[in-house]
């Protein structure tokens, strides 16, 4: 029998994260600026901060560091969800966490595709933040009904590529030849259309319901709308932005800066006014603004404790604050965050007795040098207080989903910022994916747990 080898879903996936960077930074070039400026913080930070440096090395960040990055799409139908899941799966990708955007008033739930195992992780993170639209919630039926006829006309994906979809599950992977067409043709999916598939009326109906609704209904597919690398002090890329021509949102949003960064903390530039043609004005262009440029800083995953006084500290914060967080109000918002987090333990040893993050262990050589002749009884306190192993912080993977709502509303505008009376409907969501969303808690509690297991078998416990 004929074997094929294929190619691991975790490089196709790092492959893919490469060329779609390329994409759009050839589509958005104040991306690459962005990235640059990215790129040199990263460089500055890891010699200035010796001790940090180490960390990255030590837990192996320090590789994945410059590939890493997320990026953010939505899609209007239950069989584009789907799909994408498929293609998703494709490159090593599962539906991660349920997010209700609704209570923020943008008319969306959401889940972010992701690689769940640490080993794939780090060979690429790359991670795709994915939003459904929620059409029951606009009341005016004839408008739903337009853009629901506008929707079941359009395919996102090309011929290409739900055939080698299929191929790979049929097969079980796909060759090299086939993984490199298949980056390509997954590709086109993402791509940004100069040229909207509604007339400049229609456009400005669905836009007025809400600038979302217009952004997945007019167009061809779900173009991606920004890709976020990762750096290691928001802060002072925050502050570098304007000097580069960026200008940031008011606030970073997230936990406050600590000495011992948790989850995760973002900001992002606003959307650009770009050109684009309707169908029955071709030649005079309208202008549609839905890219945007974001970076993120990632800290510590939190167990449900941990996460449970996040979620508190942060809406104590805002309600002290009284009103949504803009340029007028920031500073207040900064110094209202830092009293609140306060109550936050800072340091690695509390977050880790506590049981407020999770982390993962590694042998020292000098619990090595003692395999095999530890005290009983052995408890994970002692090997630490002994030095036979260390602790460091999990990676934070997900998204939060006020920081999200966040990110949404600074590129919808100020006057999107209505609520929505509708439930949070995870079933719902999940039916149209076709399959359920993994809880992230569990993944966290897995790659700490798998880490002390081998922990115990290199020690000779
Ligand atoms: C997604 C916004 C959320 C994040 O990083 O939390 C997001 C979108 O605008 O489609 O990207
Ligand atoms: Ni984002």
């Amino acid at each position: 029998m004929l074997t094929m080898s294929f190619v691991s879903p975790d490089l196709i996936r790092q492959r893919f994260s490469r060329a779609m960077s390329d994409m759009y930074r050839d589509e958005v070039p104040l991306y690459g600026a962005l990235m640059n400026l990215v790129e040199q913080t990263n460089a500055q930070v890891l010699v200035n901060d010796p001790p940090l440096a180490e960390h990255l090395r030590s837990t192996g960040e320090i590789e994945r560091l410059d590939l890493e990055r997320h990026g953010a799409i939505r899609v209007g139908t239950a069989a584009e969800l789907a799909m994408l899941g498929r293609l998703f799966a494709v490159m090593g990708m599962q539906p991660v966490g349920y997010y209700d955007l609704t209570p923020a008033g943008v008319p969306v739930h959401s889940t972010a595709f992701r690689a769940v195992h640490e080993t794939s992780l780090q060979v690429s993170p790359f991670r795709v933040f994915t939003s459904l639209l929620r059409l029951e919630l606009i009341e005016n039926t004839e408008l739903r009904d337009f853009a629901e006829s506008v929707l079941a006309k359009r395919q996102i994906f090309t011929t290409d590529a739900l055939d080698l979809i299929e191929l790979a599950e049929r097969q079980g992977g796909l060759t090299e030849h086939q993984a490199d067409e298949f980056v390509l043709q997954a590709l086109e999916t993402f791509r940004w259309h100069h040229s909207a598939t509604v007339t400049a009326e229609q456009y400005q109906q669905l836009s007025a319901q809400h600038r979302l609704i217009a952004d997945v209904v007019a167009f061809k597919g779900p173009h991606i709308n920004h890709l976020t690398p990762r750096t290691l002090d928001i802060d002072t890329v925050q502050a570098e932005m304007p000097r580069h021509g960026i200008t940031p949102k008011a606030v970073v949003e997230g936990p406050p800066r600590r000495r011992c960064p948790i989850l995760l903390r973002q900001t992002s530039f606003k959307a650009l006014d770009e050109p684009v043609a309707f169908t029955d004005s071709p030649q005079s262009e309208g202008s549609h603004s839905a890219r945007f440029g974001e970076i993120e800083q990632r800290g510590a995953a939190l167990t449900p404790k941990g996460r449970a006084l996040y979620d508190q500290l942060l809406n104590a914060a805002r309600d002290a604050l009284g009103a949504f967080p803009n340029e007028a109000n920031a500073q207040r918002y900064n110094a209202l965050m830092a009293e609140h987090f306060a109550q936050f333990p800072d340091t690695l040893d509390e977050l880790r007795q506590q049981a407020l993050a999770f982390f993962r262990y590694f042998p020292t050589s000098k619990g090595l040098a003692a395999k095999g002749t530890l005290d009983k009884p052995v408890t994970l306190e002692r090997l630490l207080e002994q030095q036979y192993l260390r602790a460091e912080p999990l990676v934070y993977e997900d998204f939060l989903p006020v920081s999200a709502a966040g990110i949404f509303q600074s590129n919808l505008g100020d006057a999107a910022q209505s609520h929505y009376a509708g439930q949070s409907n995870r079933q719902a969501f999940e039916t149209a994916l076709g399959r359920p969303t993994i809880d992230e808690l569990a993944l966290y509690a897995a790659t700490q747990q798998r880490s002390i297991d081998e922990c115990m078998t290199a020690l000779g416990v």
